[in-house]
């Protein structure tokens, strides 16, 4: 019913953590972004960033043609809207779901992704932008630990904010923090990490990339293909 275009890395995990969750029927549209999938004109017809993970639903609410939907922000409330799941009907509570979600969006996803090209990707060393996002993160981390204090789950019950943040804070290594500085955050990432579903959409991962798991770039090509896009990549 559900087309899912994806590529084993966190963006593409919040999906496959949804999708596992609700028990939709889907079928995974690998996009081998090493290769420089993202780039064919039919991926782009429906995902015009060139950014995976996307969705096309053949089987939308309205019973009209079939919806595509790009951005993981974006696909996860779409999907939690068609199943009336994950994210409260309730104003108030709906209204805790979406900050975090954009939150995560806007805050510890591009942060932590930078945080991943300066200190691994970047052929460069360059300390000063390695420091400015280690720290970053670091402070996002402060952040999300504070409120789950408080709170079992990011906004309430489980939903997908925590979808969108949990597959940012698993690399916590490899973003040189040390979780246990963070001992609710450590809690909530158990949790989570422990449900069938998460278990059911990571084990996926090794299956659509048997690479995965291993140094995201591996080969030159591969470097080139992801690093030093300009507009030209889409036109
Ligand atoms: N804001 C986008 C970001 C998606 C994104 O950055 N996807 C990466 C993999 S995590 C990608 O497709 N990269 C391909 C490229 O850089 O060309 C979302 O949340 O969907």
């Amino acid at each position: 019913m559900i087309d899912l275009h994806y590529w084993p890395t966190p963006n593409g995990h919040k999906i496959t953590m949804f999708l596992e969750e609700a028990g939709l029927a889907y079928e995974i549209r690998p996009v081998n972004i090493g290769a420089g999938e993202q780039f064919r004109p039919e991926f782009l017809a429906i995902a015009p960033n060139n950014r995976m993970p996307a969705i096309v639903d053949h089987k939308p609410s309205d019973g009209g043609a079939p919806i595509s939907v790009f951005e993981s922000g974006a696909i996860l409330v779409y999907l939690a809207e068609k199943t009336g799941r994950f994210l409260p009907s309730d104003v108030r509570r709906k209204a805790k779901v979406l900050e975090w979600l954009f939150w995560q969006m806007g805050g510890l996803g591009p942060m932590a992704g930078q945080n991943h090209h300066f200190a691994l990707y970047a052929p460069e060393k360059i300390p000063y932008a390695i420091e400015r996002y280690v720290k970053e993160t670091n402070r996002l981390y402060g952040v999300l630990d504070k409120q789950l204090a408080s709170h079992e789950f990011v906004a309430g019950a489980y939903s997908i904010a925590d979808m969108a943040c949990y597959p940012w804070i698993v690399p916590w290594k490899r973003q040189s923090q040390n979780i246990d500085d963070f001992p609710h955050l450590k809690r909530w990432l158990e949790t989570i990490r422990a449900r069938p579903a998460t278990e059911r959409a990571y084990a996926l991962a090794k299956e659509v990339n048997p690479n995965f798991g291993k140094p995201a770039i591996r080969t030159e090509e591969e470097r080139k293909i992801l690093f030093g896009q300009t507009a030209s990549v889409v036109r």
